[in-house]
């Protein structure tokens, strides 16, 4: 009986996981305003049910869009018959997340999780997983690793953070990943910086100059309620997992949700669109924590926010076109860290203000830290450039991570010595 109700269970945990099946992900490249306008336009049909992986768009700037298998015709004659050039990135959605499930099995095969020793660092890995992975960090490095925890998500789920010290009451470097959940190369890449920092300290004449200076905070699952339905229901739910009042659609975008033009262009008042600001800044409890940590410790000197892709270096801003009194600071570390970070693999990063390089948001984390007076506020876009998107390989995950260090060490580093 046991068994069958086992059974069940996995039958309705399998079962339960949205299926994308012949879901396509278009690269659409308007060549005019016109086009433009028309590319946007497919937004407000919702039937149609698009997910905008990477948008808005401007004339002769791609905008790569999944389509489900229901629209794809009616979505392709109606981009053939405006004459609007488009090209399949991904032929078939649910043929990748096979391979990345498979990839998974595999991963976990090959590990033993009971010291970040033996995890296997090229796998990717559920909530709970990563969760063991902190408290055996913090176990294996008394003293130095403590494990922090800043709030709660609206599902409950302990937002922690990971805090790198070698004395007290230092300036700090904050780090986070995966605020947008279905990003999983970038909670990935944090758990292998975790450990990066463990066993650079000590040996690495810089790092260990850095901690002796900075205390750095890293919080891997930044989204934990998004994170864990990637894993459970919809492999590419983004937002946060809360309701709205008057609507059935879930989840707020955490990135639009901060007090920076908050409201703004390049961010949505629906609630059924992936760019929803939720109903006032701050409104996330996962935005309202980190808000309240920076004020409390009251002492961050830099500040990081990490997502995925595109293959950019960002600084603000994001909800206008006014530059910064420190552009051109920020731009100078900006090309150091890209050209560290291409020294590696050779990945090629652009970098700019996030408005003029990917597109106007409003709302976004680091506009927010900027204007609190963290000067080194960046955000990453990582690996790759579309051909993968959110389902980046496994076997891309360590080396994506050890050019993004190259690439974070630079910005720590200027950090340290500037601020
Ligand atoms: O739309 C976003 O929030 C970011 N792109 S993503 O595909 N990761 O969702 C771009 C906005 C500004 N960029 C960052 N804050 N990384
Ligand atoms: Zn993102």
């Amino acid at each position: 009986m046991k068994g069958v109700l086992a059974l069940l269970a996995l039958v309705a945990a399998v079962t339960s996981m949205e299926d994308f099946s012949g879901h396509q992900v278009l690269r659409i490249l308007p060549a005019n305003e016109e086009q433009v306008t028309l590319v946007h336009d497919l937004e407000s049909y919702e039937d149609l049910k698009l997910d905008f992986w990477q948008g808005p768009s401007r004339p002769e700037r791609f905008i790569d869009i999944r389509v489900p298998f229901f629209s794809l015709q009616d979505v392709k004659v109606y981009l053939e018959s405006n004459n609007i050039q488009y090209s399949i990135m991904i032929e078939d959605l649910q043929t990748l997340l096979n391979e990345e499930k498979r990839d998974m099995k595999i991963g976990r095969a090959k590990e033993n999780a009971r010291s970040t020793d033996t995890f296997n660092y090229g796998t990717y890995h559920t909530f709970d997983e990563i969760n063991t992975f902190i408290n055996n960090l913090v176990a294996e490095n008394p003293g130095f690793v403590s494990k922090i925890q800043i709030g709660s998500s609206y599902q409950g789920c302990p937002l922690n953070v990971l805090k790198f010290s070698t004395g007290a009451n230092r300036p700090a470097f904050w780090i986070d990943t995966g605020i947008h959940s279905r990003e999983w190369v970038t909670q990935a890449s944090g758990l292998w910086f975790a450990k990066k920092i463990v066993k650079d300290y000590g040996k690495d004449p810089s790092l260990t100059a850095t901690l002796n200076k900075l205390d750095i905070f890293l919080e891997i699952v930044t989204n934990p309620d998004g994170f864990v339905y990637t894993h459970t229901s919809d492999r590419m739910w983004r937002k946060t997992r809360s309701p709205n009042t008057g609507s059935t659609c879930i989840g707020t975008d955490p990135n639009r949700n901060w007090d920076a033009g908050f409201g703004g262009g390049g961010s949505s008042s629906n609630p059924c669109s992936e760019t929803y600001r939720g109903r006032a800044a701050h409104s996330e409890p996962e935005v309202k924590a980190i808000v309240d940590f920076v004020k409390s410790h009251g002492n961050i000197k830099g500040f990081v926010s990490i997502h995925s892709y595109s293959q950019m270096l960002l600084y603000p801003y994001g909800y206008t076109t006014v530059r910064t009194p420190d552009n051109a600071e920020l731009d100078n570390v900006a090309r150091t860290a890209v050209n560290a970070l291409a020294s590696l693999y050779g990945t090629k990063y652009t970098y700019g203000t996030i408005i003029t390089t990917i597109y106007q948001a409003s709302g976004g984390t680091i506009d927010w830290t900027y204007n609190q007076g963290i000067k080194y506020s960046y955000t990453f876009e990582l690996r790759d450039t579309g051909r993968y998107g959110f389902v980046l390989p496994a076997n891309q995950i360590i080396p994506t991570a050890e050019e993004t260090w190259l690439a974070l060490t630079k910005l720590i580093e200027h950090t340290r010595d500037n601020a």
